[in-house]
C-alpha cells in the first residue's frame, strides 16, 4: 500500500515536470530524434533568446508552425509558419549571422525553418514574440518527415 502511494506520487511529480512548459531564454537541444525541452511558453510581446542546438548526429531543423502539410514527392511543412513575417536577428559564439545563412531555403516562399546541420554551433534566434497568441507546434521535417514521426515534434503555447 505504501509503496503504491510512493509510485503514484513519483508519476505526479515526473508528469508535473514534463508537463511544465519552459519559459523565457531557453537552449533547444536536438537529438536523434526529440527536442528537449519540447514544450515552450510565451508571451506576446517579449524579447526572447531562443537557443539551438543540434546535439545530434543527424541534419535537423527547427521549425515553429500549423497544418503539417504533406504533399506526394515533397518533404513536409506546415502551412502556417509562426515566424513568416517575424523580424529575426541570429547569433552564433556571440556574433551576429545572416538570416540567409540559417533559414532554410527550397522548402517554399513561406517557410521558416532554422536550419540545424550536424555540427553546427548553437544558433541564436533573438525576436519579439509576435501577436500570434495560441496553440503552436515545433518540428523537425528532415528526411521526408520521418524525424517528425520519429518524435521530433512539441509545442509552443504562446499567451497574449
Ligand atoms: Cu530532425
Amino acid at each position: 500500500m505504501r509503496r503504491g502511494i510512493a509510485l503514484i506520487l513519483a508519476a505526479a511529480v515526473l508528469g508535473s515536470s514534463c508537463g511544465s512548459p519552459a519559459t523565457g531564454d531557453v537552449t533547444v537541444s536536438a537529438t536523434d530524434f526529440k527536442f528537449a525541452p519540447n514544450t515552450l511558453r510565451w508571451k506576446v510581446g517579449e524579447e526572447l533568446r531562443i537557443t539551438l542546438a543540434n546535439d545530434g548526429e543527424k541534419d535537423h531543423e527547427w521549425v515553429v508552425g500549423r497544418d503539417v502539410m504533406s504533399m506526394p514527392g515533397m518533404a513536409e511543412t506546415f502551412g502556417s509558419q509562426f515566424f513568416e513575417g517575424v523580424d529575426v536577428r541570429f547569433e552564433q559564439d556571440g556574433q551576429a549571422v545572416d538570416p540567409m545563412m540559417v533559414w532554410m531555403t527550397g522548402m517554399g516562399p513561406n517557410e521558416r525553418a532554422v536550419n540545424l546541420p550536424a555540427g553546427v554551433r548553437p544558433t541564436t534566434m533573438i525576436f519579439t514574440v509576435p501577436n500570434k497568441p495560441g496553440e503552436w507546434q515545433m518540428a523537425c521535417f528532415a528526411d521526408n518527415g520521418t524525424h517528425y514521426e520519429d518524435g521530433m515534434r512539441g509545442k509552443v503555447t504562446v499567451v497574449p
